[in-house]
């Protein structure tokens, strides 16, 4: 799934425990719900930090049918942990940030479908990190900034590429450039995230958007978040092409037919309309 894995390294190895303490890890209903766990240092990801999301996700891919991420504390993530990176030389650092790269991948083209509930600050590789997920619910005490500028680095952990496309060049660039901070609503509006709700109630919502993943057949996930990304990165008859095949595939699945038997005889429920959900 993920190209080029490389391993964890040695002496980032970490004991079940030690990983549950940076993250919390709950299957509910199917649903893995992961909590980023560092809440004193907001979050900030360390190497090890890395290291406990990359188990957890595993967790998850191995366990549920969906996953929620979400944030303990105040916020959800303050970015990169600067007073680790503070210190790096310039091949650890390439490889912390190659490392942060494999582990979303492991998130944005795993097997499941991620929701990812926002509070607080996004900000710098935790915005990175919620543009690894494939839905993001913020909730309306959410900020967002990319502050990389400010700190004299970069964005390292796929912003220049998930970011981007989420909210656009220009927008990146600009919050980039001036330390532009966006409330929730703005991201809204700037396709970064897809719900606002009142503040406290990211969590339950991001739980119940996982769920009504959960229930689709697991091949449509699949191709949901594996092909439907690909696609975008093909020239538009190549997409047609594959979309085609991939099309065919689900339809001759047994889950496919027995879906659409479901609804024809009227054992599965219809498509209602917005006012009825
Ligand atoms: C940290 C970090 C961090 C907090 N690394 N230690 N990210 C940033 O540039 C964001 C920097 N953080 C902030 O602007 C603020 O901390 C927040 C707006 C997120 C939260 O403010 P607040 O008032 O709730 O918390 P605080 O008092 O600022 O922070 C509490 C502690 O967390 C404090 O440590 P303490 O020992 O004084 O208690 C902070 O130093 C610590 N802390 N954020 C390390 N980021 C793969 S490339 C990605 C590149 C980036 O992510 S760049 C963006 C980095």
């Amino acid at each position: 799934m993920v190209d080029n894995l490389v391993e964890c390294p040695e002496e980032l190895a970490m004991s079940p425990s030690q990983a549950a303490e940076l993250c919390t890890y709950e299957l509910r209903d199917g649903v893995a719900h992961v909590g980023l766990n560092r809440p004193r240092k907001r979050n900030a990801i360390s190497d090890r930090f890395v290291e406990a999301i990359a188990e957890a996700v595993g967790r998850a891919e191995r366990e549920a049918r969906a996953a929620v991420l979400f944030g303990h504390g105040e916020h959800f993530c303050a970015g990169l942990d600067l007073a680790e990176h503070v210190d790096k030389a310039p091949m650890d650092a390439v490889a912390g940030s190659r490392r942060w790269h494999q582990v979303f991948d492991m998130i944005e083209h795993g097997t499941i479908p991620w929701v990812c509930a926002l509070h607080g600050a996004v900000v710098g590789g935790g915005l990175e990190l919620a543009a690894a997920t494939h839905i993001r619910v913020a909730d309306r005490s959410a900020f967002f900034a990319l502050p990389e500028g400010q700190r004299g680095i970069f964005v390292g952990g796929g912003g220049s590429v998930r970011v981007a496309r989420l909210m656009g060049v220009a927008r990146m660039s600009d919050l980039m450039l001036t330390g532009r901070v966006a409330s929730a609503e703005e991201a809204e509006r700037w396709n970064v995230v897809q719900y606002v709700v009142d503040a406290g109630a990211a969590l339950a919502k991001a739980g119940e958007l996982a769920r009504k993943a959960a229930a689709n057949a697991p091949f449509s996930n699949y191709a949901v978040i594996n092909a439907l990304p690909r696609i975008q990165d093909m020239a538009k008859a190549d997409g047609l092409f594959v979309e085609s095949f991939i099309a065919t595939f689900a339809t001759s699945t047994p889950e496919a037919v027995e879906r659409m038997r479901a609804f024809l005889d009227k054992r599965a429920p219809k498509v209602g309309r917005p006012r009825d959900k």
